[in-house]
Formats: structure tokens, C-alpha cells, sequence
């Protein structure tokens, strides 16, 4: 394989012209002319304002650099959720700031890592769907794609969980609190949002029909730009968010709010991420904010077409709009409005230009996590659209009639669902307005085509094709890992910064004693700092050479914490039947927030808090097993624990996990994955070999299976001693101070309808975490196998992820 950052090292690095001296000075004068702080009374989060904006000059002009050269293609990435984290270290990394900074502020007394601390988790994404966007960002700014960004500027991230005797509580998030140093408000720009209203129509045929759509209300729609400086300092991309500003005069406005009649219902658009799962409580606004940002980022797209190109007819050629997911799905009936009613264009060109620049993401095969929004509200909030979207799905059903097919299936391609309440399909909206579909793993593509687009696959000129996932590796490697990072380029050189596929070389070194020993320190060095932070934030004391087996991600049935807790209290079980069996000290880390509204998930949180209480005082247990649950999952915790794992837990029930992202970095890091045939574990499994990781349980074709024969999880309880047991001690209260329905619903639900196959699988894992224990039994044979899950992770770059979407879907070249 050709690697991307091979050639982009051929390429002078600019020089930033950054000494620590000038930086240094420049951090003295945004101190006392940015923020009228003098260096004697400065604090830690002064001096980090300071630092940001002192660096954030240098990026402005490569950015600036970036922007004067008009490219012939832009790509445009609209997403409901960017989970950026903090950015600073990033920044720095990617400019070649590192020493230049610290020593800048060593000079000034100023501990850089303290430092570091202070920047707020930009946490504007739930979790997968939302990172893969932050480090697609990264990776078009390495590649000096032109791109932009597109999403809201949420005041409230993702909520704040803390853990209250052991159940979850959420709090509101404020990382706008201290001011955002890296954003610049476009005050100068803003478009309105209309909602609601009347249509009129002109009549006409479909080439001159147009409408006219009076909104009730409208909504500003403000952006700020937050740059994405690239790998070197080449090139850097704006990432755009959107915030919603009341469009009522200010008079009124004040009225408004001294009659105390409502708040202003505009602004509220953009003042809170909502969790992905969320009920039908505020789908309304979920709805307000899908549109508004999308029609912003539309609004915003054909002005700069418009100016650059003049006519619209050309956009497919300088524009490519790739939706993440469904959320911007409405972009279809959109730009279908703007082109036919605002822009005087025929059904049939208007049609043409919009599938040729869209393209749409698909992240989830599950049923309740398809979008789709009643006729009733959409009618209600964009009358207009809903006619578009019929008169989209009349064409579309004609074309399948005339082909013949029976009412069934023109039911299940129809935009429209019927029943009690009709639906509007996103999915299949997105999908028959866009010129090409992607799942993000093989196996995800491959059921995309076999079950939720069957049908529709073979009516419709839209291509499927697979992109699986991919990671930064500034960010998950460079940045997190230093001590691995420091050993990858002692042994070959600084080129492995660039080009991560020679990687592959450290394979010959993994029986290599030095290079074992220091891998193996690197690691060590990981572990002891993240022992450290357990203790910290849980009290909890682990010993640092203990195996430690991390699962971290969001708290979903479907990915399965409940079956490594199940697992955790069988193990507590034969330790307190046999504690001098030789058990491998292990350390179960868990973290992971749960939707607010998700009262199954926050109960399996309760749970693993509860199962962690009694193990971790059991005296017979030792450090032969601990328990933590870690508060507070997010990007900045990953960093830290996914550098120290030595398990990387990936045990969906297969078919459910459209890829999965952590699976990667933890593989990176040279955790070994122990996981289901799910997602993106089946390629890495393809990469690292199978020997190098250990794979379990029903394969998706198995669980369809068993799912059609409707068997209860009473019967295999009723077959495996051990998972009888660890069922009766759940029921008995013995995790539960003696109360027994406290965790009732569970055992229920592993008796009953098992519907993520936790039952059914139990006894494969257990199987497969005692092959894990005999491999780390065995020091020269686990080193082996992570050293060889490092080495061979280079492909999933989100570097070569993003070079596929450019070939393949956007058609534009990359250097
Ligand atoms: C949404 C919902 C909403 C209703 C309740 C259940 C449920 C379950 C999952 C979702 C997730 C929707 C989309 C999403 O976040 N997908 C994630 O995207 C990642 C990036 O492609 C991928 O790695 C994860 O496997 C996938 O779950």
C-alpha cells in the first residue's frame, strides 16, 4: 500500500519561524494587550489563553496561506456532532511546536503539562460518529484537502456525568464558561433560518412550477470558525459551527422577555448537544436544529460557489457534501428548494445537480436508531420540504412501478412509512438523493446491502461502497503515547511521524529482548501514570503490573458491558472459591456515559459500580481482582487509559457495531483485542492476524439465526453452571446489600427474550478471557502479540480512510 504522509514528506516543512524566544514574547503581549493580565498575578488558565492565542497567530497564517489559493474542489463534511476534545496539544503536535513551546514557558516559570489541563473537552459529539468527524477534520487538513466543517456551536457539550452511590448523574457541561480562545465569531456573516409558515404554489409543469414558502419564524444562523491546523503546519481547514441568534428585532425581544411569555425559542436551537438516543421528548427541536444547520451550511456553500463559479449548474464540479449520518439528511429536499424555487432550475436539473454532490455516511443498521420523523411535524416545521419530499417519492414509486414490482415492496422503498403515524424515511431519503452510500467497516457495508437497502439497492442508480473507519494517529499515538511514540522513533526514525505504514517494521524486533523491554516499559510508564489517575478520581488502588482490561465507550445493551460484568463476577466467584489458583491479577476498567433518558443502561452502570464495591473490599480477592468504574468518559480520559490498556474489550453482539473506533486505538496502543466478528474487529483481525488477538462468540449470521428460533436465555442458563450462578447471585441481592429487585430487570431480561445474546455468548467469553490469561502467563508470547497489533495497525489511518473518500466518492486527486 502507497502511504499517504510518504509523499506529503517530500514536501518542504514550512517553517514557522517560532524560536521559544518569540514565542515567549508573544505570550507576554497577548497576556497584558489580549487580556490585560499581568505576568506576577497571571493563573494557569491565563497563561493557557495566553499560549492559544500567541499560537493561534501562527496557524492564522498558514490558514490564510491556505485560503488564497482557490481550489477547484471543496469538500464539505456536515456533521450533528464534531467530538474535538481539547486542542491545544494537537495544535502544537501538528505545528512541530512542542519543544519551542515548553521551553517558552519553562522561561517563564509556566509548567506546560499544568497548562495543558486547563483547555475544557470540546465534547459537541455523543461518541464515535461525533470523534470520526474530528479526526476526518485532522485528516483533511494532513492531506491539504480543501474542506470545511460543518455542524453547531452546542454552548452545552455532553453532559457531565458523576457517579452518586453508584448511579449515574448527569450535569449540565459549560466549556464556554472561560471563553473559547480558538474561535473566530464571523459576525460579518449570518443567514436566515425559516420555520413553519405557508407554501403557494404557481402551478405549472415540473419546469417551471415553483413555490413561494413564507416562513412564520425565523432563526439567524452565525458562524464561528475554529481552524484545523494540519500535519507540519501545511494546511488548515475551518471547522464551522453554527449558533443560533434570535431574528426579532430588539425591541421585541426585550418585550418578549418582560412579559415573561417564552424564552427566545430561536436561540435554544443551538444551546444543547442531544444524546443520540434520546426519546421523543425534544424531537422537535432535534428536528430545528437538523435543519438549521444544514440549511446554513448550504446557504453558505452555494454564496461561495456563486461568487467563485457564478452559475449553480456547475456545483457537482467545485463541491462535494458529504452528510455524516442522516442528521443533515433534509440537505436532499434542501437543495432541491433552493435550486427549483430560489434559483429558477427544473425539477429534472435540479435533481441531477443534487445527487451529484451529495454523498451520505451510514453509522447504524439498528432499527430504533434510523431516523425518521412524522409527516405531521415535518409539515408542521418545513411545509415546504415535505411537498419536495412526496414529490421525490412520487417519481421515485412511479419508476418502480413501471418495473413491476408488487405493493409490498414498493412499501418498504417508499420515502413514506405508513401506518398509525406516517413517517418520513431519512435514510432512504438520503439514499435515493445522493450518488453514493458508505457503511464504515466491511461487514457493516456488506448487511447495509443485504438488509436495510435491499430493496432499494436494486431500484436505484445509488452506488453502495465500503469506507471502513479510520483514527488519527496524531492524536491517538503521537499525542497520547509518548513514550511509545518516543521508542517508534528512536528505533525508526522521525519518518514514522509521516509515514506510519513503517510501522510494520518493528515486527522483526518483537523477539527481540531490547526492544521487548523497552515496548514493554513504554507501557509500564502508561500504566503507573493511569494507576495514579484512578486513584485520583475513584480512590480505588491498582497495581500497575496487574493485566489491565479496559472497556471503555458508550454504555449501550448492544455493546455488551453487562456481559463483562456477568464475566467479572464469575471470575470473583472461582477466586473466592480458590484463591491460590494462580489467578492473573487483572484490573476491569470500565467507563462510559449513558443517554440521560436510557434507564436500562444507567442501571448496568449501577451495577458495574456495585460489583466494583464488593470485589474491591473482599480481603480474600486481594489485588488479584479490582473493579473501577471511571466518571466521566470523553476524549481527554481516552487519552489517557487507552495508552495503559493491555485488553481492549469489543464485544458487541455482532451485526450491531457498525465499525467501532476505540477498537483501534486500543489495537494501535498494542492492547490485545479480545472481541465478537463485529465491525471493524474483523479487519483488524485481517491486519494484525488472527494469532495476534482473540475472537469469540456467534458470528451475525449466527444471531439472526438464533433470533428466528426465538430461544429464551432461561435455556442456555439452564445448560452452563457458571452463568447459573452468577445469574442466581444477581437475583439473590449479593451485589445489592440483600435487595433483590434492584437488578430484577436485568436477570429478567438474561432469562427472558435475550435480546443481545449475553446469555448466549457467556460461555465463549469466558472461554476466550482464559486464553487470554494464558498468554499473559506467557511474557514473550503477549509482547509478541501486541508489539504485532502496532505494527501492523498503520492502515487504519483515518489518513487513508479520507483518501478513499476522495478517490472513490469526492473525485478529486490527492497529493
Ligand atoms: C443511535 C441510537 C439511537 C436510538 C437508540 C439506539 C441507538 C444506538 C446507536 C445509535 C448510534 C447512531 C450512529 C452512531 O453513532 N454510530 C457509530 O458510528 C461510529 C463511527 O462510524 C461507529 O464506529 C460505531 O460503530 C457506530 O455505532
Amino acid at each position: 500500500m502507497q502511504h499517504v504522509a510518504a509523499r506529503a514528506a517530500k514536501r518542504p516543512i514550512p517553517d514557522h519561524g517560532a524560536t521559544s524566544g518569540s514565542l515567549r514574547n508573544a505570550i507576554l503581549s497577548k497576556l497584558r494587550y489580549a487580556m490585560r493580565k499581568s505576568a506576577q498575578s497571571a493563573t494557569d488558565r491565563d497563561w493557557y489563553m495566553a499560549t492559544v492565542l500567541a499560537l493561534r497567530d501562527r496557524i492564522v497564517d498558514v490558514w490564510s496561506n491556505s485560503r488564497s489559493k482557490q481550489p477547484e474542489k471543496r469538500i464539505y463534511y456536515l456533521s450533528i456532532e464534531f467530538l474535538i476534545g481539547r486542542l491545544l496539544f494537537d495544535a502544537i503536535i501538528n505545528l512541530d511546536l512542542e519543544d519551542v513551546t515548553r521551553n517558552a514557558l519553562s522561561e517563564l516559570g509556566v509548567n506546560f503539562d499544568r497548562l495543558r489541563e486547563m483547555e475544557p473537552d470540546a465534547a459537541l459529539g455523543n461518541g464515535g460518529l461525533g470523534r470520526l468527524a474530528a479526526c476526518f477534520m485532522d485528516s483533511m487538513s494532513a492531506l491539504a484537502i480543501p474542506a470545511y466543517g460543518y455542524g453547531i456551536r452546542y454552548e452545552h457539550g455532553l453532559f457531565e456525568q458523576r457517579i452518586h452511590e453508584g448511579w449515574q448523574r448527569e450535569f449540565a457541561e459549560d466549556w464556554l464558561s472561560h471563553g473559547n480562545p480558538w474561535e473566530f465569531p464571523r459576525a460579518d456573516i449570518s443567514y436566515s433560518i425559516g420555520f413553519g409558515g405557508t407554501v403557494e404554489y404557481s402551478g405549472g409543469d415540473d419546469s417551471t412550477a415553483r413555490a413561494t414558502w413564507s416562513p412564520a419564524e425565523t432563526v439567524l444562523a452565525v458562524p464561528y470558525d475554529t481552524p484545523i491546523a494540519g500535519w507540519r503546519g501545511r494546511h488548515v481547514n475551518a471547522l464551522r459551527l453554527w449558533s443560533a441568534r434570535s431574528a426579532e428585532p430588539l425591541q421585541d425581544a426585550a418585550f418578549n422577555q418582560r412579559e415573561g411569555a417564552r424564552p427566545l425559542r430561536g436561540e435554544a436551537i443551538s444551546r444543547f448537544l442531544y444524546p443520540n438516543d434520546s426519546t421523543a421528548e425534544g424531537r422537535e427541536l432535534r428536528l430545528r436544529q437538523e435543519y438549521f444547520f444544514t440549511a446554513a451550511s448550504l446557504q453558505d456553500l452555494l454564496r461561495r460557489h456563486r461568487r467563485e463559479f457564478g452559475s449553480l449548474a456547475s456545483l457537482p464540479e467545485h463541491a462535494a457534501v458529504q452528510l455524516n449520518d442522516t442528521h443533515p439528511a433534509i440537505a436532499v429536499a434542501e437543495l432541491m428548494r433552493l435550486l427549483v424555487d430560489e434559483n429558477g432550475f427544473s425539477w429534472a436539473d435540479a435533481w441531477k445537480i443534487t445527487r451529484r454532490t451529495l454523498s451520505y455516511t451510514n453509522h447504524t443498521l439498528l432499527p430504533e436508531a434510523l431516523e425518521s420523523w412524522t409527516v405531521e411535524l415535518i409539515g408542521r416545521l418545513l411545509p415546504r420540504h415535505l411537498q419536495i419530499i412526496y414529490q421525490i417519492n412520487w417519481y421515485h414509486l412511479e419508476e418502480v412501478n413501471k418495473s413491476g414490482r408488487d405493493a409490498a415492496f414498493l412499501r418498504e422503498v417508499s420515502l413514506i412509512e405508513e401506518g398509525e403515524e406516517k413517517r418520513v424515511r431519512m435514510a432512504h431519503l438520503a439514499f435515493l438523493g445522493c450518488h453514493c452510500v458508505n457503511g464504515v467497516s466491511q461487514l457493516h457495508s456488506d448487511l447495509l446491502r443485504e438488509t436495510v437497502f435491499h430493496n432499494l439497492a436494486q431500484v436505484s442508480a445509488t452506488r453502495i461502497v465500503n469506507k471502513t473507519n479510520g483514527i488519527s494517529f496524531r492524536r491517538w499515538l503521537y499525542a497520547a503515547n509518548r513514550p511509545l511514540t518516543g521508542l517508534l522513533v528512536d528505533t525508526l526514525g522521525q519518518r514514522v511521524l509521516d509515514d506510519p505504514g513503517c510501522m510494520r517494521e518493528i515486527q522483526d524486533r518483537a523477539g527481540d529482548h531490547d526492544f521487548v523491554a523497552s515496548y514493554s516499559r513504554a507501557r509500564q510508564i502508561n500504566k503507573t501514570r493511569l494507576a495514579a489517575l484512578l486513584h485520583a478520581r475513584t480512590g480505588i488502588h491498582v497495581q500497575p503490573d496487574a493485566l489491565f482490561d479496559v472497556h471503555v465507550k458508550r454504555v449501550h445493551e448492544y455493546k455488551r458491558q453487562l456481559l463483562n460484568i456477568l464475566e467479572t463476577i464469575a471470575l470473583y466467584h472461582g477466586i473466592r472459591a480458590r484463591p491460590n489458583a494462580g489467578w492473573v491479577p487483572r484490573v476491569k476498567i470500565f467507563a462510559g456515559k449513558a443517554a440521560a433518558s436510557y434507564e436500562r443502561a444507567k442501571l448496568i452502570i449501577k451495577l458495574a459500580n456495585d460489583v466494583s464495591g464488593v470485589i474491591n473490599a473482599d480481603p480474600v480477592v486481594g489485588d488479584r481482582l479490582k473493579v473501577v468504574f471511571v466518571p466521566n468518559y470523553g476524549a481527554s480520559l481516552a487519552e489517557e487509559i487507552i495508552p495503559a490498556a493491555d485488553v481492549s474489550e469489543q464485544i458487541s453482539t455482532a451485526g450491531m457495531e457498525a465499525s467501532g473506533t476505540g477498537n483501534m486505538k486500543l489495537a494501535l496502543n498494542g492492547a490485545i483485542t479480545i472481541g465478537t466478528e463485529d465491525g471493524a474487529n474483523i479487519e483488524i483481525r485481517e491486519h494484525v492476524g488472527s494469532e495476534n488477538l482473540v475472537i469469540f462468540g456467534m458470528t451475525a449470521a449466527e444471531v439472526s439465526e438464533r433470533r428466528e428460533q426465538k430461544l429464551q436465555g432461561s435455556d442456555i442458563a439452564g445448560k452452563s453452571a457458571r452463568l447459573a450462578h452468577v445469574i442466581q447471585s444477581l437475583a439473590s441481592g449479593e451485589f445489592s446489600e440483600g435487595d433483590r429487585e434492584r437488578f430484577a430487570p436485568i436477570v429478567r431480561s438474561l432469562l427472558d427474550y435475550d435480546r443481545f445474546m449475553v446469555a448466549a455468548d457467556f460461555d465463549a467469553y469466558w472461554e476466550a478471557q482464559r486464553s487470554i490469561d494464558e498468554l499473559w502467563r506467557r511474557p514473550a508470547d503477549w509482547w509478541r502479540a501486541s508489539i504485532l497489533n502496532t505494527a501492523h495497525m498503520a492502515w487504519f489511518s483515518s489518513d487513508r480512510a479520507i483518501r478513499e473518500y476522495a478517490t472513490d466518492i469526492w473525485q478529486i486527486a490527492v497529493n
